[in-house]
């Protein structure tokens, strides 16, 4: 583990409040970047150590990759071409490269069509020349450095270049020189403003950088509604929308470009493949690669279709089993003080934030489902006390 990065409500009773600190000194001959978020009622402190080391790095113009984690959803892109942006009106030459290939609905981000996949390949070795030639590497949006798939992470750790971690998810492993980390962090793109403004450059902030961060910030609160959504998160879209930002078009964007397919598996879904638990508050979908060949499924039409389940009153944990590439993916999400992320660590090989996570089973999709069944007993007490700490709707 990151030795030196503090975790939220870790006591260091010295710093200023309310500015940032630029000027401390290393922390103990750590190379890492060292930032602590604490919120303190309506204030909140940042202590940086390191940061000019990076900021010495980035004096001269440098060769910079950024990258992000397999299928990157809005988040994981918006970060990343939202910093590429940033980095190259300050002179480098950015390269954001995605370890696969992503939904359509994300393809109007500015700068998209300078994205290379490293999969694709057409970009694979292309890819893999930017990776060794690298001076600095951004890893945004993952916490494990293989959630960039094995064969990519190997690369950027044969790689001379700096590795720079900005990211949002819990327990980060540690394979970067710098990092900055806050899993009370909306989202990583709202980490990704706040290095910009660290970094002097918020005057740099323009629409197509901003239409990115909002974008990031907006997919992974749900819309501005899950608990994550602090006032730090409207200060910045009140400063993006000063910049011009166009709010109501990135929405649009977003989540009006559906086409029928999706919809209609969305339908097929909640009418045929919805199993509801009343007993263990617990609701949850499974579709098979049958189910997904038959609406031509691709790559994002499932997303977000777990929050139906979990928008069912009284229900306080959702799953979502889908049969991909003969393993068994799946979604969690719960409400409350029910830890989705314990839950996907301990049965199904995954992890996540409490209240959304992921995992993956190489068992099929039926028996996957069964032994997820078989697990809620266990948990009865704990999702009941769940359902008795929601706010009362009456
Ligand atoms: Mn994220």
């Amino acid at each position: 583990m990151l030795g030196l990065l503090l975790q939220h409500g870790d006591e260091i009773s010295h710093f200023a409040v309310p500015v940032p600190s630029f000027d401390r000194p290393s922390a103990q001959g750590c190379g890492k970047l060292l930032i602590l978020r604490r919120r303190m009622e309506t204030t909140k402190m940042r202590a940086i150590s390191n940061f000019e080391q990076l900021q010495r790095l980035l004096a001269e113009p440098k060769k910079i990759v950024i990258t992000m984690h397999q299928r990157p959803d809005a988040d994981a892109l918006g970060s990343s071409l939202a910093l590429c942006l940033f980095l190259q009106k300050e002179g480098h030459q950015v390269t954001v490269i995605a370890p696969t290939p992503y939904a359509d609905f994300l393809k109007w981000m500015p700068s998209n069509s300078d994205v290379l996949v490293y999969e694709d390949e057409a970009q694979h070795e292309a890819s893999q020349k930017l990776v060794a030639e690298a001076d600095l590497i951004y890893c945004l949006d993952f916490s494990c450095i293989n959630r960039v798939g094995h064969k990519f992470a190997a690369d950027i750790q044969k790689s001379d270049a700096k590795v720079v971690l900005i990211d949002h998810h819990i327990d980060p492993e540690d394979f970067a020189d710098f990092v900055l980390w806050d899993h009370h962090a909306s989202s990583t793109a709202e980490l990704i403003y706040e290095y910009i403004v660290l970094s002097g450059g918020k005057d740099e902030v323009d629409v197509a950088i901003g239409e990115c961060i909002y974008a990031g910030m907006m997919t992974d609160t749900g819309s501005f509604r899950f608990p994550s959504t602090s006032a730090n998160v409207h200060r910045i879209i009140a400063d993006l929308m000063e910049k011009g930002l166009d709010h109501s078009r990135i929405h649009r964007l977003v989540y009006d470009d559906n086409n029928e397919t999706r919809l209609r598996l969305l339908g097929f879904a909640l009418s045929e493949r919805l199993e509801i638990s009343y007993e263990y508050h617990t609701a949850f979908f499974k579709l098979s690669a049958e189910d997904l060949k038959r609406f031509d499924y691709r790559t994002g039409d499932t997303e977000g279709i777990v929050n139906y389940a979990l928008s069912i009153s009284g229900i306080v944990f959702a799953a979502f089993f889908s049969e991909k590439d003969g393993a068994t993916k799946i979604s969690f999400r719960s409400v409350g003080d029910f830890p989705a992320n314990e839950f996907a660590g301990k049965y199904f090989n995954g992890g996540g934030h409490k209240n959304a996570a992921g995992g993956r089973t190489e068992e099929p999709v039926e028996e996957a489902v069964e032994r997820f069944k078989s697990l809620l007993p266990a948990y009865k007490e704990q999702l009941d006390a769940c359902v008795d700490a929601l706010p009362d709707m009456a």
